[in-house]
């Protein structure tokens, strides 16, 4: 990991951490051809770049049902217990979140308010391969589900060895898709299955919100997508960042760094602290436990390339250097934890105090795990039950009401040369005044 000093009254600077993120502009392109491809011959060309990317033919796109229904029988007992956990407690976590209609009714009783309605369709993205995650799916399946959106889309890329009936996805992913409740599931992947999702094709019918993790196609995809359908936030490589003082445990700290180092050797670790000695303890911890760890070549290639330490001089320089950092995780290890929280400002998700270990968050705590990377904490925000809804504003008017508002809607309607828009209301005024002749 490298080492960041600062000195008394310095502060963090953006220049001072690396950041990848930004899409090459190679990849931009082909994502648009493929996209307009598409558009323009919907399954023939799914199965053709199905054929040249992954190696398949595709038969039939979607995944049987009876795939689906039988995932939760082809896993062991206490992965299917823990899954229902977890979904049970995202459950009443996104279900805070549930945005109400609301209606207000003025003295001359008008009424004013917002309707709330869910997207009537939700598509999501789940990568091939190493990162397949079951918890992804939850995360993702769940707040739609709790806004009410009626189908639920699932796409995934197609296995070049798919043996067996699922299409080669994992019989663990498969499963959390049962739990969470998905509608179908087809085997497409890449920027074509994000052009299906948005455009329709003749077997998939379109949604209007896409969300999921992706490689840079599907996420080029993805932005060339969002305007015509909603999508999520563009996710960059995992980080998180550990603010620690003394009083913490050298090898906890090291194992919550390499939880999130071992996720891609592009993920991003910060350690910050006033205690250099203690960075050094975590350091050596770090040597002795990544020794016994399966995933010990990514973890390291992580720490190696994107690990830091930013030793501070004070308290409220650290925190300044977290808020500078606007991690996606962060992980608060000081002796007042909680009494710092007020004094955080940017981060995607905040841990409190030595219990809290960011994994249970990842999996069972009831958050999303979907959340802003690459400094995007600075203005946005997890993954949520609201990006599954949309609001209408409703106006209903009574007599008193118009007549109440009428002169000011006119005078600025003629302040801006617009003749018809006051025309609207006075007419209704002179209707009101002097009855149906008037008009
Ligand atoms: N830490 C990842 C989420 C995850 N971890 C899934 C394990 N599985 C990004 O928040
Ligand atoms: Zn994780």
């Amino acid at each position: 990991m490298k080492t960041i000093v600062l000195e008394p009254g310095e502060r963090l600077q953006l220049a001072q951490l690396i950041r990848k993120g930004v899409l090459p502009e190679s990849v931009v392109a082909s994502a648009r051809d493929i996209v307009a491809d598409v558009r323009a011959r919907g399954d023939e060309a799914l199965r053709d770049y199905s054929k040249r990317f992954d190696g398949v033919e595709l038969g039939c796109l979607r995944l049987p049902q009876e795939v689906l229904d039988g995932a939760l029988d082809a896993v062991d007992e206490p992965f299917r217990a823990a899954l229902e956990k977890a979904a049970r407690q995202i459950r009443d976590f996104h279900a805070r979140e549930l945005e109400q209609s609301w209606f207000t009714t003025r003295a001359d009783g008008t009424l004013l308010g917002v309707k709330v309605t869910p997207v009537r369709a939700a598509g999501l993205y789940i990568p091939g391969g190493r990162a397949q995650y079951p918890s992804t799916v939850l995360m993702n399946v769940i707040p739609a589900k709790v806004a009410g959106v009626e189908r639920i889309v699932m796409v995934t890329p197609p296995q070049r060895d798919a043996a067996g009936a699922t299409g080669g996805i994992s019989p663990y992913t498969l499963a959390a898709a049962a739990v969470a409740g998905v509608d179908e599931i087809y085997t497409v992947g890449g920027a074509q299955a994000i052009a299906a999702l948005a455009y329709g094709t003749e077997s998939i019918a379109p949604v209007d919100v896409i969300t999921g993790p992706g490689n840079a196609y599907v996420a080029a995809a993805k932005q060339l997508v969002s305007g015509d359908v909603g999508i999520d936030m563009i996710a960059g490589p995992s980080e998180v960042c550990v603010l620690a003082d003394a009083t913490a445990e050298p090898a906890i700290v090291a194992a919550d760094l390499m939880a999130q180092a071992e996720h891609d050797p592009l993920a991003a670790c910060y350690l910050v602290t006033c205690d250099a000695a203690f960075a050094q303890r975590v350091q050596e911890a770090i040597e002795a436990l990544i020794a016994q760890s399966p995933r010990g070549d990514i973890t390291r290639a992580s720490l190696d390339n994107e690990g830091t330490i930013v030793v501070a001089a004070d308290l409220a320089a650290a925190v300044d250097a977290v808020n500078t950092i606007a991690p996606e995780h962060l992980e608060l290890h000081c002796a007042d934890a909680l009494g710092l929280l007020g004094s955080i400002r940017n981060a995607g998700a905040i841990f409190v105090g030595a219990w809290s270990s960011e994994p249970l968050g990842d999996y069972v705590a009831g958050p999303n795990h979907t959340l802003p990377t690459g400094g995007t904490a600075r203005f946005s925000s997890p993954l949520s039950v609201t990006d599954f809804q949309k609001r209408s504003s409703v106006v209903c008017y009574t007599p008193e009401g118009l007549l109440a508002d009428a002169p000011a809607t006119q005078e600025l309607a003629e302040g801006e040369g617009l003749w018809a828009h006051a025309l609207s209301v006075g007419l209704r005024r002179r209707l009101l005044a002097q009855g149906p002749d008037a008009v």
